[in-house]
């Protein structure tokens, strides 16, 4: 069966209460014009009680940024992904590289998080990608496969795991990679995925970094690219509707 896509917005450390205006609007749009793909929106922590309220009964789930390994504990500043599904979050996003990067988060702590949105029934969206440095090296597809082998736990399936792979180069900076480049990195994470897990073929590989309305249609159209996980663009109504339109 053809795989469902799914346009998740990574909202990032954006939006007072003033940008629930935008969920409202996003839940207005795609109830006069319902989507092609599954939508989600990843607001930071603070909104998501009040997205999930809005968003109540439409077709967009909400997702947030991160999550802690572990279920409880002493971590101070942290949130746990049973805290998460106590307010309906469905997805969360982890191992972005903004947090490989500000934070230090490494495979292994990725895969821990990973294990406990798992077990907190949440869905994990699990990030990886190259440097440019790394591309311009030729190892772009090597240290995306040890990034999966590293990141992406055991007991990952369809239903609790999605593949985000963002070129660490084209997040934010406008610039995204040749199509051909795309189409190869994502066949061979779907090799990856397909050898390693029993539903392999059917788990969602998104792509992001730089997606926009006007790229949409063309990302989306690689083979093997099963939605888009989308930074900037996201933040209001009208230009994610724009890319949730090219389903
Ligand atoms: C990559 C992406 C969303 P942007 O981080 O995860 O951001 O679309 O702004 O490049």
């Amino acid at each position: 069966p053809a795989i469902r896509p799914l346009v998740a917005g990574n909202w990032k450390m954006f939006g007072l209460r003033s940008a629930l205006a935008q969920i409202e609007r996003l839940r207005a749009l795609l109830a006069a014009n319902p989507p092609g793909a599954d939508c989600a929106i990843c607001p930071p922590f603070t909104l998501i009680d009040a997205a999930i309220k809005i968003t109540a009964g439409s077709a967009i789930a909400i997702g947030a940024q991160d999550c802690h390994s572990a279920d409880e504990g002493a971590h101070t500043g942290d949130i746990a992904a049973p805290m998460l599904a106590d307010l309906g979050v469905r997805h969360v996003i982890i191992g972005h590289s903004e947090r490989r990067t500000d934070h230090g988060e490494g495979d292994s702590l990725v895969m821990a998080k990973a294990c406990a949105a798992h077990k907190a029934g949440l869905s994990a969206i699990i990030c990886v990608g190259e440097t440019l440095a790394q591309r311009d090296a030729g190892a772009a597809l090597d240290i995306v496969i040890k990034q999966l082998e590293g990141s992406v736990p055991a007991k990952a399936n369809a239903a609790n795991s999605i593949i985000a792979y963002e070129p660490v180069w084209a997040i934010g900076t406008g610039r995204t990679p040749q199509t051909d480049d795309i189409a190869q990195m994502h066949q061979a994470i779907r090799s990856y995925l397909t050898n390693r897990f029993e539903d392999g073929g059917s788990m969602r590989i998104l792509y992001g970094g730089s997606v926009k309305p006007k790229n949409a249609g063309e990302l989306m159209s690689v083979a093997h690219v099963n939605g888009a996980l989308v930074g900037g663009a996201s933040l209001d109504s009208g230009d994610f509707n724009a890319i949730l339109d090219a389903y």
